[in-house]
């Protein structure tokens, strides 16, 4: 029997490596829910709202390369719209679902619910297509070649596309045959220019470097990239978002390049190479320390997604994935530098009942890691302190570095938790940010995985206190809750909770979560001001430059 317009798209789903949906159901989205539900290799992850499901399928998109959300019309897709325009900002391909009313309700403009009330029903995808690479209404006509569109273009660009089912149409059987997925390439005369400019390039510079960015990861291009690393010998540093796109425990990594902000030895050493090659990173504000990283056009190669630049000149037509394998091919060893060595945030100060201080409390969160852990670090303080620690082998750093959505990192952290159950998931998240998403924490139980979360309780915005003309301002303050004992109330029952507002407290906590089998919820008090070296940089940076 031939497949229904929904069958036929989470067949082709599953086929690019996606089993699990992220969503809220609704009576207009009920084809497609029931249908996640009744395929035996698919599974439906409720959960407490359809923005958390948003960056729940971002999260499962950063480990896994793919991810989806599915919704209901109007107020379930318009819930999700922030967390799928954070995945469009991030690179993540996030499939969003909606389920719309029957066609033959929006050809009548009937005043069904979740609609406007007036008649209009294109009004919902139209908001959606500025935060999607592609989209399209699912048709039992359409759908075969749609969908290899829709993959196609999300794949292309790592960007969410939006997929809309009439429900009367979502079960209904394809009327049309299969179509092949366009892969694209490279121009191969280009290719071959730019990997030879490249070589050259390369054989003229004394010294140089490279900048592994986000794209390589996006593109899971880990190990051609790890290759050329160790076939031309280069060092490379990583920007912010960047960070553990390549092992920071490898013998060629020379640590963080902040721009001005951090790490003065690293940042001579990246700007004072002949030749510095940037592979898919992207040159943000919070990913050049505030626009203070000084990279010369005319000594940067610029691997970018579709195109490269070398020194200044622009290739467009190269992909990069293929110019990272066409120059493992080209390259040999460049030289033998004498490189910065990796800095570390030293020892943990304090003990007993001393207060937690930054000295005391970073340091304590980068020794707490393990290999092949997946730190996911909200936007705040606290992922700015935590930017700045070595990360064990294979272990990641997940951050919404771009888009910076305070809210994002706890569903997030769920959706990674679930595409890889059997790696440790730990979450940092400060406090306000935790108030926008924190009840999705039920979820991890529900599913047996079990995190390690960390909530920074420094009593309100203190990103924003250091940023702001007046520091103890109103607006910075956030309603004191009793965080370690939300775990409870919130089901995640046999988990290890603790409160800690001094060393000594800490100390024991942290023990205790490195021993359970169980999640642990860990609620780290400190004064307001408490600040990682890199909020305080940022504060001291973008207040002078306010002022001039
Ligand atoms: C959705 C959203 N709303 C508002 C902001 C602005 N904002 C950026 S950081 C921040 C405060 C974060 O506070 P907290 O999570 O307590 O971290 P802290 O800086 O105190 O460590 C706010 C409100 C944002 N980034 N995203
Ligand atoms: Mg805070």
């Amino acid at each position: 029997m031939s497949k229904t317009v929904i069958e036929h798209v989470l067949s082709r789903l599953k086929d690019i490596g996606i089993t699990d949906v992220f969503g809220v159901p609704g009576d207009f989205s009920f084809p497609i829910n029931d249908a996640i539900c009744l395929d035996p290799q698919m599974r439906w992850i409720g959960c407490c709202n359809e923005l958390n499901a948003a960056y729940a399928a971002d999260g499962y998109s950063r480990v896994k390369g793919i991810g989806a959300v599915c919704t209901t019309y109007g107020v379930g897709e318009l819930s999700a719209l922030a967390g799928v325009a954070g995945a469009y900002a991030e690179y993540l391909p996030v499939f969003h679902l909606v389920g719309m009313p029957k066609k033959s309700t929006q050809v009548a403009r009937a005043l069904v619910h979740h609609t406007l009330g007036n008649g209009e029903y294109d009004l919902f995808h139209r908001m959606s297509q500025p935060v999607v690479c592609a989209s399209a209404i699912l048709t039992p006509q359409n759908v075969a070649f749609e969908t290899e569109r829709l993959i196609a273009e999300a794949l292309y660009h790592r960007r969410p596309v939006y997929m809309a089912f009439p429900a009367d149409f979502a079960g209904q059987p394809l009327t049309s045959g299969a179509y092949p997925i366009p892969v694209p390439h490279s121009d191969l005369c280009t290719l071959t220019e730019v990997t030879e400019a490249i070589v050259a390039h390369l054989k003229s510079a004394r010294t140089a470097c490279v900048l592994p960015g986000i794209l390589v990861a996006r593109e899971k291009l880990q190990s051609q990239m790890k290759a050329f690393i160790e076939d031309s010998g280069l060092p490379f540093a990583t920007m912010f978002m960047g960070k553990t796109v390549l092992d920071e425990q490898h013998p060629n990594y020379i640590g963080m390049y902040d721009g001005r902000l951090m790490s003065p030895e690293v940042r001579a050493y990246v700007e004072g190479c002949d030749v510095v090659i940037t592979v898919g990173t992207l040159l943000t504000d919070f990913n050049t320390g505030a626009f203070t990283a000084q990279l010369d056009p005319a000594r940067t190669v610029a691997i970018r997604h579709h195109n490269v630049s070398i020194a200044g000149k622009v290739y467009a037509n190269v992909e990069i994935g293929d110019v990272l394998t066409a120059l493992a091919v080209r390259i040999s060893r460049v030289g033998n530098f004498s490189t910065p060595k990796v800095e570390s945030l030293g020892f943990p100060v304090g003990s007993g009942s001393d207060p937690i201080t930054a000295d005391a409390l970073y340091p304590r969160w980068a020794n707490f890691l393990k290999p092949n852990d997946m730190l996911v670090a909200e936007t705040g303080t606290a992922s700015m302190g935590l930017g700045f620690a070595r990360m064990p082998t294979d272990a990641n750093f997940y951050n919404q570095t771009l888009w910076g959505a305070i809210g994002w990192a706890t569903p997030a952290a769920f959706g990674a938790a679930v595409a890889a159950p059997d790696r440790r998931t730990v979450l940092v998240t400060g406090d306000g940010a935790y108030q926008l998403t924190a009840q999705e924490i039920s979820q991890f139980p529900r599913l047996g995985l079990n995190p390690v979360i960390f909530v920074l309780n420094n009593s309100g915005y203190l990103i924003e206190r250091l940023l702001c003309k007046d520091p103890n301002i109103d607006y910075n303050d956030i309603a004191p809750w009793r965080y370690a004992e939300l775990p409870h109330a919130l089901g995640c029952d046999d988990w290890f909770t603790a409160r800690a507002a001094t060393c000594g407290e800490l100390d024991k906590a942290l023990e205790r979560a490195a021993e359970t089998d169980k999640g642990s919820y860990i609620e780290v008090v400190t004064d307001a001001y408490v600040a990682s070296p890199l909020s305080l940089k940022l504060g001291e940076t973008l207040s002078a430059l306010n002022r001039s």
